[in-house]
C-alpha cells in the first residue's frame, strides 16, 4: 500500500507571477502542480490518502529554521496589510526587491520590508496572506509522512508537499521554497539513526545543505544541473562536502545542462554507494520531477523509464524511506512521474 500525505491548504499559495529577465512570466510554482499528482494517485488502487488536520507547532518549526525567521515568516503573511507600508498591489502577493549583501549590509532591521529582503535569497519566494499557512501545512505534510514512515505499515509513503522547501535554509526562503519540509522530516526520522537525503530534483538543494552543513549525523546528497550555468548557482559544487564537524556528510553532483537517463542513472548510483558508506537507518527523497525532457523550465532529458529504475535503485538501499515533494513544472506529466518513480520502488 502506498500512503499519499496531502493538504488541499496549498492551494492558498498562488502567486500571479515571476519575474524572468526583465518579464513578467506566470508563477510556474501553482497549485495545479500538486493537486494534479493528487488526482492522479488518488484515484488508483493501493493508495490510501492521508490529511493532516493539526499543524506543525512553532517550536518544531525551530528544529530547523532561526526562531526570527519562522516568527517574521508568520507575521508577515497573516498580517500583510497592517504591516506593508503602502496599499497592497492587487494581487496581493509582497515580491522582495532589496537584498542586503551580507557582508557589507547586514543589519536584520524591525521594518517588514527591511524583514522581507534580510530573509530571502532571491525574487522567486513571494509572500501572501495564504503563503504562511500553506507553507506550515506542507511542512507537517513532511512530518506526517516521516510519523508513518516510523510507523512502518505502508510500502511506499509519498508526502506531496507544496509549496516546495529545499531552497529554503536555516534563515532564508527563496526559489519557491518557505520552510525546508524535508529537513523537517529528516528531523523526526532521525530517532532511527542517522538519516541520509538524496535530492533529485534538477536544482542543487541548496537550504537542505545550508541547514545540515555541520550535522555529522545527516548524509546530504544532491544530484543536480551544474550551477555554473543553472540556480542557484552560488551552491552545489562537487567541493562542498561539509562543514568542519561533518566533513563528507555532504556530496554534491554537478551534471551538465542536457544530461540525459544513462549518464543521470550512473550519478544515481554513485551517489547511493555515497549514502550507503554513511550507514544511515533511514533515508529521505526530495523528488523534483524537473528533471523530465519535457520540463518547461529545465533542461536534462529524463524519460518515464528512468524514473522506473531510480525508484528501483533507491528501494535496493533496503531502508525506510520517504519521498517527499519538490518541483516538476509539466503539470499534465507531473502525476505519471510519480507513478513511475514509485512503481520502480515497489517492484
Ligand atoms: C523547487 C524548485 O524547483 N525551485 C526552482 C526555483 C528556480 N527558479 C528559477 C527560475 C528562473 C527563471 N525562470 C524562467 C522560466 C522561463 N520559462
Ligand atoms: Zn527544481
Amino acid at each position: 500500500m502506498i500512503q499519499l500525505i496531502y493538504a488541499s491548504q496549498h492551494q492558498l499559495h498562488d502567486p500571479p507571477t515571476e519575474y524572468a529577465q526583465g518579464d513578467m512570466m506566470p508563477y510556474p510554482e501553482m497549485p495545479a502542480r500538486a493537486d494534479q499528482i493528487y488526482h492522479h494517485l488518488a484515484g488508483q488502487a493501493g493508495v490510501e490518502v492521508i490529511e493532516p488536520h493539526t499543524p506543525l507547532s512553532l517550536e518544531s518549526l525551530m528544529a530547523v529554521h532561526d526562531e526570527g525567521f519562522v516568527e517574521f515568516l508568520r507575521e508577515i503573511s497573516t498580517n500583510l496589510e497592517q504591516y506593508w507600508h503602502s496599499p497592497l498591489p492587487d494581487h496581493g502577493y509582497l515580491y522582495p526587491e532589496v537584498f542586503p549583501a551580507r557582508r557589507h549590509m547586514n543589519r536584520l532591521r524591525d521594518s517588514m520590508v527591511g524583514q522581507l529582503g534580510y530573509y530571502t535569497f532571491d525574487v522567486f519566494a513571494p509572500i501572501g496572506k495564504g503563503t504562511w499557512q500553506a507553507a506550515l501545512y506542507s511542512a507537517t505534510v513532511a512530518a506526517t509522512g516521516a510519523a508513518q514512515v516510523l510507523e512502518g505499515q505502508a510500502s511506499a509513503v509519498y508526502a506531496l508537499c507544496r509549496p516546495p522547501g529545499h531552497h529554503a535554509g536555516y534563515d532564508f526562503v527563496g526559489g519557491y521554497c518557505y520552510l525546508n519540509n524535508a529537513a523537517l522530516a529528516v528531523n523526526r526520522l532521525r530517532e532511527l539513526g542517522r538519516v541520509a537525503i538524496i535530492d533529485i530534483d534538477y536544482h542543487h538543494g541548496n537550504g537542505t545543505q545550508h541547514i545540515f552543513w555541520d550535522d555529522p549525523d545527516v548524509f546530504t546528497g544532491s544530484l543536480h544541473a551544474d550551477p555554473t550555468f543553472e540556480y542557484p548557482y552560488y551552491s552545489g559544487f562537487a567541493d562542498e562536502i561539509g562543514g568542519s564537524e561533518a566533513i563528507h556528510a555532504t556530496h554534491n553532483i554537478p551534471l551538465p545542462l542536457g544530461t540525459d537517463g544513462s549518464t543521470y542513472r550512473q550519478a544515481v548510483h554513485e551517489m547511493i554507494e555515497k549514502a550507503a558508506a554513511f550507514e544511515p537507518s533511514a533515508l529521505v527523497i526530495p523528488v523534483g520531477l524537473d528533471t523530465f525532457e519535457d520540463d518547461p523550465n529545465c533542461h536534462f532529458g529524463l524519460q518515464l523509464d528512468d524514473y522506473v529504475y531510480i525508484g528501483k535503485a533507491i528501494a535496493e538501499m533496503g531502508l525506510p524511506t520517504l519521498f517527499v515533494q519538490e518541483g516538476g513544472y509539466n503539470v499534465e506529466a507531473n502525476g505519471l512521474l510519480a507513478e513511475k518513480l514509485l512503481e520502480g520502488f515497489l517492484s
